[in-house]
């Protein structure tokens, strides 16, 4: 079939006649707001052919399929990156141009949706656009927030957070899928019925909450297949009490209504951090049994009740353990609905679902009080005490000791908590590590007992990011020389990326290479001064620290060392280095202290520098407010420095050192999560790698015998640095503000700050006198271009489906 192409003379008609009749306006006076929706609503038409045509084909398919389940799916705006998709850029391009329209300007009116905080869901996003590219048939499923992540803004020096409404406007992407309605059940009792000599459990007294569908398109690359991101929205059964309406009482009738829907209503805005909230139980409950009903009902359509064929026909990976509850649920389902005896629904499970682990942060790791689940999910805790009882008993048999001290430690209920990483251990059928440092270390550490009892359920798969957002879409310029230099064989296949090494020779390229970096960090700078009216000179070296808030990720090291340096500068009037401009995007949790302290001393530190007329000629710190996708498109391409400085073992892989490496800036990192695999693509000479490695950080952790007084004593430029937390120097009219930042790294330092900073201050010596270097920097920045194609999600999506999925 052809690939279903819109030609300019139509786009420009679609969006004239869309403009008069939705908006009752001609193109001159419509507002951009309204031309994104008329163009929107245009390319959606485009990928609405698609759809149907591709669902209608899938309906009678007997291949297998994935269920992709996480509660974050931080997509990012749509539009540029269908059009990418649909191979009709030049098509939409000239449409746009023919009428008048600045298509940049619009494509910034779409509202992103925010629906994720960080690494894990922006995976989750580039893998629905690696499995629809590669033609998999796949349905990413997760909650459709009202509210996205806080947006960022910074007042008085200090963040503030605002709602992110994105739906406010409406939302072109989605299509309701009303057939597929359904209810999740919460609290109750459980009554048992015998049925035929068969004990039933029924669920009584429960109250119930609608899950309605909302379903995106996810159009795969020059290709026919339209993946789908299915958002489950919650909204009461009862549609309006009519009593209390007609006798007055609206708030009442209201109330029900309100109740249900706060389940979709927001995501939670942590990361990394795990806390027993009865509401996120709620929510993870919601999606993952709207889910699997759904997942049960299509299995059912194509296959009647053969459901021995389940782990044949569908795979329900499991993003992280917060859908983890998929496994007692799909139990119940089998049991109660379809009437399965629990060795058959046990089988099933643990040959269905796959799990990932994205952290070994013990902070991190979901534990439920018991009381909590047997209170809001009566059933399922029933399921999980049987999970449990079988799984100890096994355990009790295997260590032939019913008192083994490892059982406790594998259980999935004890001290009165559900643990759910060994709940999704124990029954899934794999377990898996996003890059091959994270792998060894569940193997090794936080899951050793698990590994040890089945070792073949353990792998290691490198996450990826999809090179059509990150290179083609948000870097036009670099794709386009890349195209002139090897031609376009490697928007397929990115491996091929490597063909750009010889080009590292060619002094024409490398100035090509220069000048599209150059444009790029133009258009951050001026996209800087039109949100936050800062100027950023683009003639600095751009060096950036973008992720999330976290004491783990050590902006703090990046921040003191540039104290250091102020104080360098100050200190010696002939001193000079590279002018740098460091460049933080970050949100902090808004209940995390520390991350909110840390976010001042940055704040505070890029005003002591302004200050400065002699610092201004060498530093500048910007705090980039409200980073967030859209931002990184800008922010990336731009960047030359990417610093990726988490202690060792405890990033599990980051993504965001992938992007920036594709887009060529050199990798400032430890060797940690994937970073380790980029230095082996790029080899010891195209990497600043310092610090600690994580087996001496796993022994410095075990001894307990850290000082970091000790650092403080001996290192006198950092010993400066740190007292000017206190001193006033960093804050004149509040010197006490930042006193636990101080303490913190005085007396306790848990992630290793102060014993990493020399190591770090010696490798950025090293960064300083290369970029003067300008061949020496340029090679380099193609050398990791050239190198990062192993890091497309294709190749990560690809390896999910030779190791575990077994898809098509
Ligand atoms: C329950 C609170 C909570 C919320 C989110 C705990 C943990 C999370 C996520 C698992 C945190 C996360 O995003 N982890 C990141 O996942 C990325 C994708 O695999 C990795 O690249 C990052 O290293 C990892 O920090």
């Amino acid at each position: 079939m052809p690939t279903t192409q819109f030609d300019k003379e139509s786009i420009k008609q679609s969006i004239i006649g869309k403009l008069q009749r939705y908006n009752g306006r001609t193109l001159s006076d419509a507002t951009n707001q309204q031309i994104y929706n008329a163009l929107a609503s245009t390319v959606r038409d485009q990928i609405m052919q698609k759809w149907v045509a591709y669902r209608e084909k899938d309906k009678h398919s007997t291949a297998k399929r994935l269920y992709y389940l996480s509660v974050e799916f931080l997509t990012g705006r749509a539009l540029h990156c269908n059009v990418l998709n649909l191979c009709s850029i030049d098509n939409y391009r000239q449409a746009m141009e023919e009428l008048g329209i600045d298509w940049r300007a619009v494509i910034q009116e779409e509202p992103e949706p925010g629906l994720g905080n960080g690494g894990l869901g922006r995976l989750a996003a580039c893998f629905m656009d690696s499995l629809a590219s590669l033609s998999l048939p796949a349905m990413g499923c997760t909650i459709r927030y009202e509210y996205g992540l806080f947006r960022q803004k910074i007042l008085n020096g200090q963040q503030v957070e605002v709602p992110d409404n994105w739906l406010e406007n409406g939302n072109v992407w989605e299509v309701p899928a009303m057939e597929d309605v359904c209810q999740v059940n919460y609290g109750g009792r459980v009554e048992t019925e015998e049925v035929f000599g068969r004990t039933r459990y029924v669920l009584r007294d429960y109250y119930s909450v609608e899950a309605v569908p909302y379903d995106m398109p996810v159009a795969g690359y020059d290709c026919e297949t339209v993946d789908t991101l299915r958002m489950w929205r919650a909204r009461s059964v009862k549609t309006m009490d009519l009593h209390s309406f007609n006798s007055g009482d609206y708030t009442r009738a209201m109330h029900e209504q309100e109740l249900a829907s706060v389940i979709s209503k927001v995501l939670y805005p942590e990361d990394n951090h795990y806390e027993g909230k009865e509401l996120r139980l709620k929510q993870h409950y919601f999606f993952t049994s709207a889910t699997l009903q759904y997942a049960l009902k299509d299995f059912k359509r194509r296959f009647g009740n053969d459901f021995r064929k389940i782990p044949e026909k569908m795979t329900i990976h499991i993003n992280d353990t917060h859908p983890g509850l998929a496994i007692p649920e799909l139990m119940r389902l089998l049991m109660d609905q379809e009437g399965l005896g629990w060795d058959e629904a046990s089988w099933i499970v643990q040959h269905t679902v796959a799990y990932t682990n994205h952290t070994v942060l013990s902070e991190a790791l979901e534990k439920w009080p018991e009381d909590m689940m047997r209170n809001l999910l009566p059933r399922i805790y029933m399921i999980l005490q049987e999970i449990n009882r079988r799984v100890c008993a096994r355990l009790a048999d295997h260590y032939m000791n019913g008192t083994d001290p490892r059982i406790a430690g594998m259980a999935i209920t004890a001290y009165g908590q559900v643990h759910m990483a060994n709940l999704c251990v124990a029954m899934s059928y794999s377990v898996n590590g996003v890059s091959q440092l994270h792998g060894d270390i569940l193997k090794k550490e936080t899951f050793h007992d698990y590994y040890k009892f089945s070792p073949r359920k353990f792998s290691a798969i490198t996450n990826g990011i999809t090179h059509r957002r990150w290179l083609m879409g948000c870097n036009e310029g670099l794709r386009d020389l890349i195209c002139s230099a090897i031609g376009d064989g490697w928007v397929r296949d990115p491996e091929k990326l490597r063909d750009l090494l010889p080009f590292r020779d060619d002094a024409a390229f490398r100035e090509a290479f220069a000048k599209v970096k150059y444009q790029n960090k133009v258009a951050f700078s001026n996209r800087l001064a039109s949100h936050q009216d800062v100027k950023l000179n683009p003639d600095f070296m751009l060096d950036v620290q973008a992720k999330r808030l976290h004491e783990y990720k050590r902006q703090l090291l990046n921040a003191l060392h540039i104290m250091v340096l102020y104080n360098r500068i100050m200190d010696d009037p002939n001193y000079t280095m590279t002018p740098r401009a460091f460049v933080f995007g970050a949100k902090a949790s808004p209940g995390y202290y520390m991350a909110k302290q840390i976010l001042r001393m940055i704040i505070a530190i890029s005003k002591l520098i302004d200050r400065s007329p002699r610092a201004k000629e060498f530093l500048q710190v910007v705090f980039l407010e409200n980073y967030c996708v859209s931002a990184a498109e800008f922010l990336i391409p731009a960047a030359e420095l990417s610093e990726q400085l988490s202690t060792a073992g405890k990033e599990a892989s980051g993504t965001g050192n992938m992007k920036f490496m594709m887009n060529g800036a050199v990798t400032m990192g430890t060797m940690d999560g994937a970073n380790v695999e980029i230095a082996e693509q790029v080899g010891m000479d195209n990497i600043y790698i310092f610090g600690m490695r994580a087996d001496t950080v796993s022994s410095l952790y075990r001894e307990g015998t850290y000082s970091p007084m000790h650092i403080y004593e001996s290192n006198s430029e950092l010993r400066k640095a740190l007292t000017q937390i206190i001193d006033g120097t960093l804050m004149p009219e509040n010197p006490a503000a930042l006193q636990d930042i101080y303490h913190n790294l005085l007396f306790s330092d848990p992630y290793f700050v102060l014993k990493d900073f020399g190591s770090y201050s010696m490798a950025q010596r090293r960064v300083n006198a290369d970029y003067q270097d300008r061949e020496k920097w340029l090679k380099m920045a193609v050398t990791n271009t050239a190198c990062s194609g192993i890091f497309s999600s294709d190749r990560t999506i690809r390896e999910y489906n030779e190791k575990i999925w077994h898809l098509g």
